[in-house]
């Protein structure tokens, strides 16, 4: 069980009782103890209201939750922890609970390997898929067998990489502890994290200081929380490694002095292959480049500033997400880099959920969040009916939403723009979950896959152009369900794809939730400035937290080189109307 958000989030409860669910029924406890489990964890799931935050006397009162529940949960807000959780845990072996989380793998099955295999672990399981000695097992026929060496496969070619949203969050906590320190002049993170990739390998933090307070420096880093190891503590460096959430990340702080920080920024920055570069120009220049500064003939020339570095190599400055050595130094040379789009000048969120499928939010509460933001427009997108387990709104329950949505809209005339949208769910053959006529009468349509995602390729295109063709569709969400470092998602022909997007002035979207970032910046690259595609950033908020999300999406598109005119989010209000006209044929 992973250290719990403080407060826990409902999320986080409801995974510690979706465990509960699952080693209940692995241990081969009592059924209806499952079942109840189970229950719990969709009744918190859908829980507008934070649990951390309710009276505790009014938790047993709620649908679906008793008494021993609300015990348990009072039990896990207090403490961190749940004793009959521990319980469970001292019963499987530790290795087991990795296997859980193989995709494709349920409760019912683990149990089986453990019990009939002697699977214990992941190596375990991968090991006797290689052997073939599960082939006898019940249920594992050669289909089952492939598709879980598959599944296997992408999880270890993940690594131990984890998603940006984490390391995120460890970085952005660690910068807040630390920049109060004595002598901390300034204080950011560089490395693959700076450039915004999409996993990250380790954290690392930059400090600009006098040598003399990194002592100081290092002593607090080391003192915070959230640290379960020191790895290396020298005189400019510290690593340590940070254990909260599943997966071990590592954090490299390094301190340098304030007139090194602009050539140690770009050196941690990277990307090895970007800094090879520079090297490699500042050396034909006569000049020499490293992480202290760039010098000729042993005399400074700069280091100061990452600008001041860039300009005396004769280059504009590179945003962090393009130093991937793809031609950049090349435009930067040339001053021709594009003006990529930031995070201020996104002014609309086109794909949100609300109480009525699975989000936690009203519809007037979303919009507010949304103005609040800044944004001059907000779509409201719920599920469509084949989401049952969003629950997804049947054709009469949408069309009352619909009308919802617009007496909110009537109500925040002037403050933001509400239109009532649908995210409709594209059927494994193309077809929309909802017909036409239906979505004639919708603000704005969504097109997403949410099933069927281990799809053939050519099944794959087929389905996600008839999406594209069909003329109420203006934007499609996240093309491949592809989960960051979980699930692949489908594979269509892209070129394909974007043809077709682009030949419709269908938009794109990049999901800017860190386990989705799809579109992913390869393709986003490719859909904009070889097919003139237009994206979408949107954040697929299902409550007030999700915006924050909106980062990584620009950053993503930032890394596509993306220019505000390539992201239909960006236009004004007017623009933006228009828009979502002239994609409905
Ligand atoms: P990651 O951590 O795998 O997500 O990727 P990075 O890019 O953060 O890589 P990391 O943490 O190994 O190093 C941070 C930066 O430091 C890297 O982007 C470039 C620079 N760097 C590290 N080692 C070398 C090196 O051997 N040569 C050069 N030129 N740069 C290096
Ligand atoms: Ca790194
Ligand atoms: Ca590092
Ligand atoms: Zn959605």
């Amino acid at each position: 069980m992973p250290a719990p958000p403080t407060p826990p989030t409902n999320r986080f409860v409801a995974a510690v009782f979706q465990q509960l669910a699952d080693l209940t029924e692995i241990t081969g406890g009592n059924r209806f103890k499952v079942i109840a489990f189970q229950k719990v964890v969709r009744v918190i799931d859908d829980l507008p209201q934070q649990v951390a935050a309710m009276d505790r006397s009014l938790l047993a009162k709620i649908q679906g939750i008793g008494a021993g529940t609300a015990q348990r949960i009072g039990e896990l807000l207090d403490t961190g922890r749940v004793a009959d959780l521990d319980a469970l845990l001292a019963q499987v072996p530790p290795g087991l609970i990795a296997v859980l989380d193989v995709p494709g793998l349920g409760p019912k099955t683990v149990a089986l390997l453990w019990q009939q295999a002697g699977v214990t672990s992941l190596e375990d399981l991968s090991a006797k898929l290689d052997t073939g000695e599960l082939e006898s097992l019940k249920g594992f026929g050669k289909k089952k067998i492939e598709n879980l060496k598959k599944s296997l496969a992408f999880a270890a070619s993940a690594g131990d990489r984890v998603r940006i949203g984490r390391a995120h969050r460890v970085a952005t906590t660690l910068i807040a502890a630390l920049r109060d320190v004595p002598g901390v002049e300034k204080l950011e993170f560089a490395g693959s994290l700076r450039r915004g990739k999409e996993t990250i390998g380790d954290v690392d933090l930059l400090a600009a200081a006098d040598p003399s307070a990194a002592a100081g420096i290092f002593d607090a880093f080391v003192a915070q929380e959230a640290v379960s190891e020191v790895l290396l503590r020298g005189d400019t460096k510290c690593s340590v490694r940070i254990s909260a959430g599943s997966a071990p990340l590592q954090v490299d702080l390094r301190v340098v002095a304030a007139d090194s920080f602009g050539a140690a920024l770009m050196y941690f920055t990277g990307s090895k292959e970007h800094n090879v570069k520079l090297r490699e120009r500042a050396q034909a220049q006569g000049m020499s480049l490293n992480e202290y500064a760039l010098t000729r003939d042993g005399e400074r020339v700069a280091g100061t500033t990452e600008e001041e570095v860039f300009e005396a190599l004769g280059l504009t400055w590179v945003p962090p997400e393009l130093r991937e050595d793809r031609g950049e130094v090349a435009l930067a040379e040339t001053r021709s880099l594009p003006a990529l789009l930031t995070l201020g000048d996104v002014k609309a969120e086109l794909h949100s959920h609300t109480t009525a499928s699975d989000g936690s939010w009203s519809i007037e509460e979303n919009a507010l969040g949304a103005a609040a933001r800044g944004f001059h427009t907000v779509a409201i997108t719920d599920h469509s009916k084949g989401q049952a387990q969003a629950n997804g709104l049947s054709i009469e329950r949408m069309l009352e939403h619909i009308e919802a949505v617009h007496a909110v809209a009537k109500k925040l005339k002037g403050t933001i723009n509400v239109l009532a949208g649908s995210e409709v769910d594209i059927l494994a053959d193309g077809t929309m979950d909802y017909p036409d006529e239906i979505l004639a009468q919708l603000d704005l349509v969504v097109a997403s896959p949410h099933a069927a995602l281990t799809q053939e390729p050519k099944k794959a295109t087929a389905r996600l152009i008839k999406a594209i063709e069909n003329p109420y569709v203006s934007i499609v969400g996240h093309p491949t369900g592809r989960i960051v470092n979980r699930r692949e998602g489908l594979s269509p022909d892209m070129p394909a794809l974007f043809r077709a997007a682009a030949d419709c002035g269908v938009a794109l979207e990049i999901n800017a939730n860190p386990y989705r970032l799809d579109l992913r910046d390869s393709h986003a690259r490719m859909f904009v400035h070889e097919y003139g595609g237009k994206l979408a950033i949107n954040t697929d908020a299902h409550g007030p937290d999700d915006l924050d999300h909106l980062r990584f999406g620009v950053g993503v598109a930032r890394r596509a080189g993306a220019t505000a005119h390539d992201v239909v989010n960006c236009l004004d209000a007017e623009g933006l109307a228009s828009w979502i006209a002239s994609t409905r044929r």
